[in-house]
């Protein structure tokens, strides 16, 4: 494990690539919630065969997050407890009707886009991991999968137009706001944002049309909180 990051004590063990990349859909929307509240956090990075060893060993997924005595695991839970635990920063949920509605856009995302964005870009992840990690990786995705890697891989042009056809609802709500959460980003667009992060990060191929007017939305999330996602190399979007 790598720690990166300013003297603090609160850490976000995140998952990485061979060469460091961040590559967790779920991470991002743990570091965009961060930025939101102003918290300052080391980077501990990590491969998927770390995972059993971060803190009592209770974990089987990043992100976790480790603020002081406490450890937290799960994107949504470890959002909760950020504006549970950080009434007075800027609040995630400014209600819990909006709560409902961004669990209800999470499931969503989870199985019209990350499901499609998965199948294009699992074999660039496989390819882009620590030696370590990939034949974790390949066993337990390909057995999700029923496939092999390559297989999967070899189908990606079939998948393309399924997932451009699935982000409609997203151009259509973009068209009347800046942001999901309308004027001011909410944690649908970190959401949604932190997928468009993890897939543009490996995929190989580019993942929307050159003219997709999802790339004005992507551009305003990359820019939040002092450029968050301003230097990142994203080859699925050309960026
Ligand atoms: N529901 C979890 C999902 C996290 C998740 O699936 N993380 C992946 C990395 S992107 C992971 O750690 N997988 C562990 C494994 O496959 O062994 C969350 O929102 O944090």
């Amino acid at each position: 494990m790598r720690l990166i990051g300013p003297m603090t004590n609160r850490r976000l063990f995140e998952l990485v690539t061979d060469d460091g990349c961040s590559i967790s859909p779920y991470a991002w929307r743990t570091k965009f919630a961060l930025a939101l509240k102003g918290l300052d956090y080391e980077t501990c990075a990590v491969g998927f065969t770390d995972i059993p060893a971060i803190g009592s060993g209770a974990f089987s997924s990043v992100p976790v997050l480790q603020d002081g005595e406490q450890w937290l695991g799960d994107s949504w839970v470890i959002a909760a407890y950020l504006d549970d635990a950080f009434p007075d920063s800027p609040r995630l949920f400014s209600c819990p009707a909006e709560r409902a509605m961004v669990l209800f856009f999470e499931k969503w995302i989870a199985s019209e886009v990350i499901s499609q964005m998965f199948r294009i870009c699992v074999f660039d992840i496989h390819n882009r991991l620590r030696a370590a990690d990939r034949a974790y990786f390949r066993r337990t995705r390909e057995a999700r999968l029923g496939q092999p890697l390559e297989a999967v891989h070899a189908e990606r042009d079939r998948y393309l137009p399924i997932l451009r056809q699935h982000l409609q609802p997203m151009r259509l709500a973009l068209r009347q706001s800046h942001f999901l959460g309308g004027d001011a980003p909410n944690y649908a667009d970190f959401i949604a944002a932190g997928a468009f992060i993890w897939a543009g990060s490996v995929a190989s191929l580019k993942l929307l049309e050159a003219d997709d007017p999802l790339f004005e939305w992507l551009g305003r999330c990359l820019d939040l909180y002092d450029g968050v996602g301003s230097s990142l190399s994203l080859p699925g979007f050309g960026l």
